[in-house]
């Protein structure tokens, strides 16, 4: 991967723990400043630079701030791992901007040239409604028009939802999403560097799968030959990342220790083949390591209809609760005493009739 781009707040803080040569991207003065990083841009709006402090969860601002830097994003990403959050106006519109670029470039885009995106989403239930909604847009008109047209590689869909349920640190759970995508990337070096023992993934055959326009979700874990794999693959599926859909391609590299059973991979083979899918794969000897481990990738295609419907009817949600809110601040609403031996009383009056024809109606007698 040639270079790391972080966009806005979330996306800068994320590259930079990535890679120190990483380059950041910011309308905000301020959070730029605080990054270390190999190289900083600043986009400005028509204000010009330091007119505006970020984009204030505004996407169109951060949309309109584009145009500024456009011209060397446009080199930058070339072969790229582009990071940002979707909830935010700086990410969001930045993104949204160089995603248009991208579809719009009509000729074939080589494997070494295409650009992977590291999307980090809000966590619906506790988030802000403008985090979602910007959001559920983001994917409905950025996210699905890019991948449909082939032109991105693959999408790492990160999800704040432990962070919130598990009241994780921003800064320990960046180191999280930096680790665990760290271990993932490692996978070609793992193949130089320790002693294969069957299959091949090298560099060429794993850029090639990272330039497939589909979501990837990976995981690693400690791998048990005596238990089926499906189910070990569903209990340890990255929690980190949005949940896999039915996978079109697959990749894994098991790592054993030194001596240990070689033939243990063939049950992910055959695993993956029952899904309708050949995986390409490694199986490597690794001395530091005293039970098998797998680092398992699989692509997934979803419809954008699926992927934002979530969001959509949180958002809903959200809107709603707002209306309560306001609801509650203006209008109050009068007390009602309720005398159940009077409500009683009426009720015993309307007589056997009435109680007769309503049991007739929900079919008790
Ligand atoms: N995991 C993680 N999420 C973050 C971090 N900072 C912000 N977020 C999330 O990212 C979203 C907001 O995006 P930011 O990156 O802060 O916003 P921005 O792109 O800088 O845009 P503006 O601040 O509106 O200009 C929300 O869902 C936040 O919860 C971070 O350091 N780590
Ligand atoms: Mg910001």
């Amino acid at each position: 991967m040639q270079n790391i781009i972080g966009i806005g707040g979330a996306g800068s803080k994320l590259a930079s723990k990535l890679s120190s040569s990483s380059v950041v991207v910011n309308v905000s003065e301020v959070e730029l400043g605080k990054v270390e990083c190999g190289r900083k841009i600043q986009a400005v709006l028509r204000g010009g630079a330091g007119a505006y402090k970020g984009c204030r969860m505004d996407p169109a601002i951060g949309y309109e701030a584009y145009a500024s830097v456009s011209r060397e994003l446009e080199g930058l990403i070339r072969g790229a791992l582009v990071i940002s959050a979707t909830g935010g106006g700086t990410g969001n519109g930045i993104t949204k901007g160089i995603m248009e670029y991208l579809v719009k470039r009509s000729e074939r885009i080589p494997v070494e040239e295409k650009t992977l995106f590291a999307l980090v989403l809000p966590y619906d239930r506790l988030e802000s409604a403008e985090f979602v909604e910007n959001t559920s847009m983001f994917l409905n008109d950025s996210v699905a028009p890019a991948i449909d047209s082939g032109n991105t590689g693959n999408i790492f869909m990160f999800t704040n939802r432990l962070k919130f349920e598990n009241r994780i640190p921003e800064d320990h759970f960046n180191e999280m999403i930096v680790t665990s995508l760290k271990e993932f990337l490692s996978i070609p070096r793992k193949n130089a560097e320790l002693k294969l023992v069957d299959g091949h993934v090298d560099q060429e055959d794993f850029d090639l799968f990272l330039s497939k326009p589909y979501f990837n979700h990976f995981t690693v874990f400690n791998y048990d030959p005596m238990k089926e794999f499906g189910s070990q693959l569903q209990e340890h599926s990255n929690t980190l990342l949005l949940p896999a859909e039915q996978p079109i391609e697959a990749l894994f590299l098991m790592e054993i220790p030194v001596g240990g059973d070689q033939t243990a991979f063939y049950n992910l083979v055959e695993y993956f083949n029952r899904q309708g899918v050949k995986p390409i794969y490694s199986v490597a000897e690794n001395p530091e390591i005293s039970q098998a481990r797998v680092t398992v990738a699989q692509l997934y295609s979803r419809k954008p209809a699926e992927l934002v419907h979530d969001f959509n009817t949180v958002a809903d949600e959200h809107a709603q609760t707002k209306v309560k809110k306001t609801i509650n601040q203006f209008v109050e609403l009068e007390h009602l005493e309720v005398n159940m031996e009077d409500e009683a009383r009426k009720v015993k009056a309307q007589g056997q009739d009435d109680i007769v024809a309503m049991l007739k109606r929900i079919h008790k007698i």
